[in-house]
């Protein structure tokens, strides 16, 4: 008798158990899946749903139009790699550590896929992340080894590397697709950040777009011919369109016989070379008449000015058609099969870019072109269609974002917030400024080291290193940002009251000038190791 109730009871403790863990299980499935879409150096002014009108980009505008667009939202540090780690910390630069472009990344300090692969996500990461080492927090990864290849390019799976065949872009979202398809856990909530090396300089199109704006002529912003009047270190700038873009490099003018001598020209024989003779033969037959039509004219002064900025503007946006197909099948995966509902999908930049605006390409300066990035998001459970987000959001938030819709416990150490009450239109308390920090200088493209705040009205930018310059900005009045308004005796209260802001955002997130100094000796470290 005895033994019966001792097998009865432990019969019910295994029901109750097994009831229990399927509770639990199910607990976990019902966490929405997340699906991190990056791509490098996007321009919100060549997303559609942004409204200005140079492309047309219709499945990243359907992710905003079936969820929301962010119009202020900006990164902390305007440059790839210290972007892509402030993102998987959701710390600023001089916290995690990597301030630019040439440190080593810790890997070993924590990150929201850590944590989501803790709380029971399946966790993969593919495409670009521009940082060395094995990606941590991730149950699988194939990611491009550095800056990587728009043809035929190798990826590194799981830490080794392997050579594709084809168009990066494409290659990329086929990657995203197979994991989707065939080495996702149905059990299990997933976590997937598909980042796209497109549409990074040297802008090289995928056959199937070469010719997509070849009917179209481009006219640069009203500001392209920029004097840069009260605005000493901009004037010092290496981005220039006109003097600083590389015919053969950037431009594909390389010509057979050799006659476009340019500084870069072996380097765009590199690129040339990875084709094979299939791809030769589209690219070729593309860009030899436009080589030679270019020869024949002998343009100078503006007239090759204009004439560089419009071919800049057809090959950068034919890369990002690609990007925009990619988006497209995966939405259409999610809907085929029944996930749209339960997925987060966010779409954004490493930073932003200039098309032109100050005459420039590139990126790293505090001004709006390259400060802000294009954030489009979509949670149909919790966002309703066409929402528009006005308020300031950073690349730091993304990390808090994620885990809260996880519902992980967002660590004390996170400095960014969960905007996931902004989305789901709910009232509350919001910052009302941003700090922004750039250093790599001396560097490509002679950017100064600098730091600022925006507020939804000003900016407030201070240059230093071997200048000490401030700028300070009317974004209502003067949007372009042309003229430094921070000698101006109107805008006294102002500057005094930026300044007040500033010290107080560099102390709430522990930056220093003595944080400063070290960042630059490690920076000048890196950088003579490299040399
Ligand atoms: C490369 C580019 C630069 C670009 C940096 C950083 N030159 O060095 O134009 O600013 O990357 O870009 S290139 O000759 O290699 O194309 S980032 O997106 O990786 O930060
Ligand atoms: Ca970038």
């Amino acid at each position: 008798m005895k033994k019966i109730v001792k097998v009865q009871v432990l019969i019910y403790l295994f029901i109750v158990i097994s009831l229990f863990s399927a509770c639990q299980q199910k607990e976990v499935l019902k966490k929405p899946n997340i699906i991190f879409i990056m791509s490098d150096d996007h321009a919100y002014q060549a997303i559609s749903a942004y409204g200005h009108g140079l492309n047309n980009t219709p499945n990243i505008d359907r992710i905003g139009k079936e969820g929301a667009i962010f119009t202020h939202g900006y990164v902390t540090n305007s440059i790839c790699a210290p972007s892509r780690a402030v993102m998987l910390t959701g710390k600023h630069s001089f916290v995690n550590g990597k301030v630019d472009n040439l440190q080593e990344y810790d890997w070993g300090q924590d990150n929201f896929a850590k944590q989501l692969q803790g709380a029971g996500y399946q966790t993969a990461m593919i495409g670009k992340i521009h940082i060395n080492g094995l990606p941590q927090g991730f149950d699988y990864s194939n990611v491009l080894p550095g800056q990587g290849q728009y043809y035929n390019p190798e990826f590194i799976e799981n830490g080794i590397e392997k050579k594709y065949h084809g168009y990066c872009t494409q290659i990329t979202t086929d990657i995203a697709m197979d994991w989707l398809t065939n080495k996702r856990d149905e059990d299990k909530p997933f976590l997937l950040l598909y980042h796209q090396k497109a549409p990074h300089r040297t802008w090289m199109p995928e056959k199937k777009y070469l010719k997509l704006f070849e009917d179209k002529n481009f006219a640069p912003p009203a500001n392209f011919f920029d004097n840069y009047e009260n605005r000493p270190v901009a004037a010092n700038h290496e981005m220039g369109v006109f003097e600083h873009m590389d015919l053969v490099y950037d431009l594909k003018m390389l010509d057979e016989e050799g006659d476009i001598k340019t500084k870069y020209r072996k380097n765009a024989q590199y690129m040339y070379n990875r084709m094979d003779s299939t791809q030769r033969r589209a690219w070729d037959a593309h860009y030899k008449p436009i080589i030679a039509d270019f020869k024949s004219k002998g343009l100078k002064g503006k007239d090759l000015a204009l004439w560089k900025y419009d071919r800049y503007m057809k090959d950068y946006l034919s890369t990002i058609q690609s990007v925009d197909d990619g988006v497209g099948e995966v939405l259409d995966y999610l809907d085929k099969n029944n996930l749209t509902e339960n997925t987060i999908v966010i779409y954004t930049s490493d930073q932003g870019f200039y098309l032109g605006e100050h005459g420039w390409f590139d990126k790293r300066f505090m001004y709006e072109e390259s400060f802000r990035t294009p954030i489009l998001m979509r949670y149909p459970k919790e966002i309703e269609g066409n929402t528009v987000i006005d308020k300031l959001v950073q690349n730091l938030d993304f990390a808090p974002t994620f885990l809260d819709y996880a519902g992980v416990k967002i660590p004390n150490d996170i400095q960014g917030e969960s905007f996931r009450k902004l989305v789901a239109n709910e009232s509350g308390e919001w910052r009302d400024a941003i700090y922004y920090t750039y250093y790599e200088y001396p560097g490509e493209h002679n950017v100064q080291r600098h730091n600022g705040i925006r507020t939804d009205r000003y900016k407030l930018i201070h240059f230093y290193y071997d200048s000490d310059t401030w700028e300070l900005y009317d974004m209502e009045k003067d949007p372009k940002e042309m003229n430094n308004v921070y000698n101006d005796p109107n805008y006294a209260s102002v500057q005094k009251d930026m300044h007040t802001k500033l010290v107080e955002l560099r102390l709430k997130y522990g930056d220093s000038d003595e944080k400063d100094q070290e960042n630059l000796k490690r920076f000048l470290n890196a950088k003579n190791l490299r040399h």
